[in-house]
């Protein structure tokens, strides 16, 4: 079976080293030496003053949130993973879905403006896939009705713009380290900001709120990332621009032999961006295309190749929300969710095979 993705492993000498090294401090967890390296060397690549780690990128979403002590309503978008609007109701806060644009799939300015209300107090948009979202739109947006920003760029580790690293914009952004991330710490997320305040609670709301000996003072959670966790994110920094590398050469060769085909869209690139080819999603128009996404992927499986409908359904039509929210209202998140396919993407695909799935996907063509 050839899966959307794997994870990048380095070579397993280099972490038994690292692993003797946490026997050796035998501190495990709660800001150990690695964690503290980690840190440091996140904060250099990443091209920015601060960040806080956490157990995974949700608890970094949620507990960012929750540290801009915010009420009311969240403008975000419902084509994503399930949490970003998870990490808004958990902190009492009420998601408020714009709509995307059909270019690049993030978060349309137009309609995040069209849904500000008297309630509105932050907007969260996604870089999703590593696409950018209209960073500049959305400052100016965020200036004019004093809203924080808080950016979802769990996709978009490493990606710059005009030559800024993604973790500078907004007041926030955070970043997920999981296993099928093109760069991980087997689980892991991280949070940047630019108020150091923020960065204070975060620090202790990931211990409990604990602030010191006898001081508890907020409801924190435990998001606290471990010393193996922190290792493996050490190690996978020296590797991540090789990982970006062949994943763009990958890319590439999709896009030859899937660009020009009536009903099939490829990715949009997009001025000022270096991207970090995270994922490769097609979509498929069944009108023009002749066949719909989901025979697509049935047909991919039969070739034992699990490609992914990243990102479907929308978190509007999620069970969890029932009668909360209409899909409608977003008209072309619900179109592209219909029609979006990730192909399988990591470093070690063999060209070979990513010739061979392009050419199954380019033959169900009617
Ligand atoms: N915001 C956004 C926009 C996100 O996309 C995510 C996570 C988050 C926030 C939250 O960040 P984290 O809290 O997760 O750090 C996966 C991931 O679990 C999830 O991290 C990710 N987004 C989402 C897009 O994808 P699943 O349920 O599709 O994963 P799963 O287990 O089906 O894995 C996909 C394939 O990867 C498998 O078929 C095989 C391969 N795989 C997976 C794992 C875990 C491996 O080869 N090895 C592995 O260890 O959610």
């Amino acid at each position: 079976m050839i899966y959307v993705t794997r994870p990048k492993l380095p070579p397993i000498e280099e972490y038994k080293k690292m692993i003797d090294e946490i026997w050796e401090s035998r501190q495990l967890t709660n800001m150990g030496p690695m964690h503290k390296r980690f840190s440091e060397e996140l904060k250099r690549y990443l091209r920015t003053e601060d960040i806080e780690l956490f157990t995974n990128g949700h608890m970094a979403l949620e507990l960012t949130l929750q540290a801009f002590k915010l009420k009311g309503e969240v403008i975000t978008t419902p084509f994503t993973f399930a949490s970003t609007a998870h990490a808004i109701v958990r902190n009492g806060l009420t998601p408020v879905f714009a709509d995307i644009k059909e270019d690049d799939y993030t978060l349309d300015p137009a309609s995040i403006e069209a849904h500000i209300t008297e309630k509105t107090a932050a907007i969260v948009p996604v870089h999703v896939y590593g696409n950018l979202a209209d960073v500049e739109a959305i400052e100016k947006i965020a200036k004019k009705h004093n809203l924080k920003v808080i950016y979802d760029a769990a996709h978009a580790f490493g990606v710059t713009y005009k030559g800024k690293g993604v973790a500078n914009f907004g007041d926030a952004s955070i970043f997920s380290f999981h296993a099928t991330k093109l760069y991980h710490s087997v689980e892991g997320g991280a949070a940047s900001f630019k108020d150091k305040k923020i960065g204070e609670r975060l620090y202790n709301l990931k211990n409990f709120g604990i602030q010191g000996p006898e001081i508890v003072e907020a409801v924190g959670a435990n998001a606290k990332m471990h010393e193996f966790s922190a290792a493996m994110g050490i190690l996978n920094l020296k590797y991540v621009e090789e990982e970006i590398e062949a994943r763009r050469i990958i890319t590439e060769k999709y896009e030859e032999i899937l660009s020009n085909i009536q009903g099939l869209r490829v990715r949009s690139k997009q001025e000022g961006v270096v991207a970090n080819y995270a994922y490769f999603p097609i979509f498929i128009d069944e009108d023009e295309f002749g066949v719909s996404r989901d025979i697509v992927a049935e047909e991919l499986l039969k070739h034992n190749v699990a490609a992914r409908k990243y990102f479907y359904p929308l978190t509007s039509s999620f069970d969890a929300y029932a009668g909360k929210f209409n899909p409608n209202d977003t008209p072309v998140a619900l179109k592209l969710s219909k029609q979006v396919l990730a192909l399988p993407l990591y470093g070690d695909l063999p060209l070979n095979d990513v010739e061979r799935i392009a050419t199954i996907v380019r033959r169900c063509k009617k």
